[in-house]
């Protein structure tokens, strides 16, 4: 093999590879023969680089390793692991909200590591509780702040791979990324202005290197999440329901009201909030029972109420106008618009 190195970013018909061993930044095309393939090139992506042209700083992608994984919202090959960044204040920290994307990054079997952001807007002893209420979810914790910087040296240090921000608009991720990365100005946005134009600050995928050994995608925000996976696996995706798992009375247990149920039994601090998600999870998987159905007559008004949403059919049917819009989030509110909306 050639020369290898590492899809960092593609811009229109370009893809700029970082070249393995200190060998620098290329500006890459793909060669014919991939394109004839239809092999895709994905960000994240580990290529052969042919014809380097280091005046120019230029060169041609002649072949694509084989991936690791694919995540497909942002779209990025080989991802090793998420960083999930929650503010502790502004927005304010709402476990329900960092627990819906811990479900959902484990269901992407993922690794993660929970940043609580903003540290430095509230007491030491808010800090602690927090750090130690998800550190007992089992979820490796770092609080940090990316205004004074604290706790960012350590986290850098400790990444190792290639690694995707996740978390609500407005908790900090953009400005981690520029700190963890000096030299980086991502756009920063400002929550009040931000909210107000209902539009996400970040819009295209890239890798920014940390090191050698860690990459680091920003991804935008959301603050809208739907839960949409098989209601039996759901217990599992909350580490701490793991050593009850397979101790209930019943084999195929949902942990709800099933006499001799283990997991109900041990008294956890997420318990209640695995039964707001196992009915939201219900619902969508009755949902997709039915997409084979004509599309019911009945249209209804109003928002989404997903604490109502147990199994009442009116209220499915407007699940199902909001599924719509939120079916392209997976770990970032990707969206091809937004892609092509250049700054
Ligand atoms: N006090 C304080 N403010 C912070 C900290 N980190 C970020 N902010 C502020 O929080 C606001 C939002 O920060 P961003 O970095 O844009 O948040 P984001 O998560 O990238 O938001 P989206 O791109 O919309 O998803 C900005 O006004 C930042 O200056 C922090 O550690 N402490
Ligand atoms: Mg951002
Ligand atoms: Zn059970």
């Amino acid at each position: 093999m050639g020369t290898t190195g590492t899809v960092l970013a593609q811009e229109a018909n370009f893809y700029r590879v970082r070249l393995d061993d200190g060998l620098g930044m290329v500006l890459c095309t793909r060669r014919a023969r991939l394109k004839k393939t239809g092999q895709s090139v994905l960000v994240g992506d580990r290529v052969e680089v042919a014809e380097i042209d280091s005046a120019s700083g230029r060169g041609v992608i002649a072949a694509t390793c084989a991936r690791r994984s694919v995540l497909s919202k942002p779209p990025i090959a080989n991802c090793t692991g998420v960083l999930v960044v929650f503010a502790l204040s502004e927005p304010a920290y709402d476990p329900a909200l960092l627990s819906r994307f811990l479900v959902h990054i484990e269901a992407e079997d993922l690794g993660v590591i929970v940043c609580l952001n903003k540290i430095d807007e509230v007491p030491p002893e808010a800090v602690d509780g927090v750090a130690a209420a998800v550190g007992g979810w089992g979820y490796t914790v770092r609080p940090v702040s990316a205004r004074t910087g604290a706790g960012l040296a350590a986290l850098r240090a400790e990444l190792a791979g290639t690694y995707v921000l996740a978390g609500p608009s407005g908790a900090g991720k953009s400005s981690l990324l520029n700190h963890l990365h000096p030299g980086l100005a991502l756009r920063v946005g400002d929550i009040s202005a931000r909210l107000g134009r209902g539009r996400h600050t970040t819009r295209h995928v890239e890798l920014f290197a940390l090191n050698a050994e860690a990459l680091v995608a920003d991804a935008p925000g959301f603050n809208q999440l739907e839960l949409t996976l098989a209601p039996e696996l759901l217990a599992g995706y909350f580490p701490e329901f793991r050593p009850y798992l397979g101790r209930c009375q019943f084999r195929n247990c949902l942990h709800r009201d099933e006499p001799g149920c283990a997991v109900r039994e041990a008294n956890l601090e997420r318990y209640g909030m695995y039964r707001d998600f196992l009915a939201e999870v219900l619902v969508s998987a009755q949902k997709q029972r039915r997409t084979a159905e004509p599309e019911e007559a009945i249209r209804l008004r109003g928002g989404l109420r997903r604490d109502k949403a147990v199994a009442v059919p009116r209220l499915e049917e407007q699940l199902r106008e909001t599924s719509r819009r939120t079916a392209r989030q997976r770990l970032g509110q990707w969206d091809e618009t937004d892609a092509e909306e250049a700054d």
